[in-house]
């Protein structure tokens, strides 16, 4: 599906929208500035970045809440401009890396990389399950919400008419899920849709989970990979500056192997590494943080331990 040679195209995204807390639209400037072009260069990779997004779109806008939802058409004008860039790049045949910024950024760089490949699974790697719909959420945040867009549940809202409910529940599939509210659970239920809890992780180990995953979602092995990477599915202690740490994570190794594993398949087109916040915690946890979120994206790019 790539390209060759391989180009990845860094997608910077500093956008907190979806989500009240400041600080998470500094997430891919510290990624940035932490060497990950570099990074990636001497992977081998040819890496495109061109400056973060800067957002335009939203200059000017008045953004009272719908139902519940906060910031409505402030995270339907960016994640749009999201989806046109990860879509511009992934038809080119390059391999979008977003950086996040809130996870409500997933629903443009999902709709993206359907767009340009329309068979795509998605594996989502997160605390939460982000699931929510209108109807169910409590918080109004939609960095909660992006995949029930994706896959069209809930009540139709004309401010988010460009999304298209183009995901399949059966393309979709959870790892690492410990903090699910009563509404998503009964959504996943209804919708069959596959999730590995930390509870799964501890029972079967993580090669054991990923290998089950990848057997859901892509048996055959045939579809491309999206890869949406929250940092908060890691352990609060791997990776604390983010806005919604639950304790119970993943290990480091746990979350590189995963990146690890969806590289050895040569099928993922795209990644999203999510959740950043450099202004949640002391230095030396910012500090940590961002290196452990460059890392996830090494290990997803053909890192390999020897
Ligand atoms: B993240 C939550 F209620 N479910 O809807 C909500 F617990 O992108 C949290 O995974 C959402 O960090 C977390 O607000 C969104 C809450
Ligand atoms: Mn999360
Ligand atoms: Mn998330
Ligand atoms: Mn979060």
């Amino acid at each position: 599906f790539l390209a060759s040679p391989l180009t990845a195209a860094i997608v910077g995204c500093p956008f907190s929208g979806g989500q009240p807390r400041v600080g998470v639209d500094q997430g891919p400037i510290h990624m940035v500035e932490a060497g990950l072009v570099e990074q990636l260069t001497e992977l081998g990779w040819k890496v495109k970045f061109d400056g973060h997004h800067q957002f335009e779109e939203v200059n000017g806008i008045t953004d009272p809440p719908i139902g519940k939802l906060k910031n409505p058409r402030l995270v339907s004008t960016v994640t749009e401009a999201v989806a046109k860039a990860v879509g511009g790049h992934a038809n080119k045949g390059e391999l979008p890396v977003t950086l996040g910024g809130d996870h409500s950024l997933a629903m443009g760089t999902i709709s993206g990389t359907l767009d340009a490949h329309p068979d795509a699974c998605v594996i989502w790697i997160d605390a939460h399950a982000d699931i929510n719909t209108a109807e169910s959420t409590d918080s109004g945040n939609i960095h909660g919400m992006p995949v029930s867009f994706l896959l069209g549940l809930g009540s139709p809202i004309p401010e988010f008419g460009w999304v298209k409910p183009i995901l399949k529940p059966e393309r979709l599939v959870y790892i690492g899920l410990r903090d699910v509210d009563a509404g998503e659970k009964r959504i996943l239920k209804e919708n069959k849709i596959k999730a590995f809890s930390m509870h799964e992780v501890d029972k079967y180990g993580i090669g054991k989970v990923v290998e089950m995953a990848l057997d859901h979602v892509n048996p055959k092995r045939a579809f491309p990979i999206h890869l949406s990477f929250d940092v908060d599915a890691l352990d609060p202690s791997v990776a604390p500056s983010t806005g919604t740490p639950v304790r119970g994570g993943l290990t480091f190794r746990e979350g590189h192997y995963i990146c690890e594993a969806i590289w050895e398949t040569g099928l993922l087109v795209a990644l999203d590494l999510m959740e950043v916040n450099p202004s949640l915690a002391d230095a030396a946890s910012v500090k940590q943080t961002v290196a452990v979120g460059c890392s996830l994206v090494r290990a997803a790019l053909g890192e390999t331990l020897l």
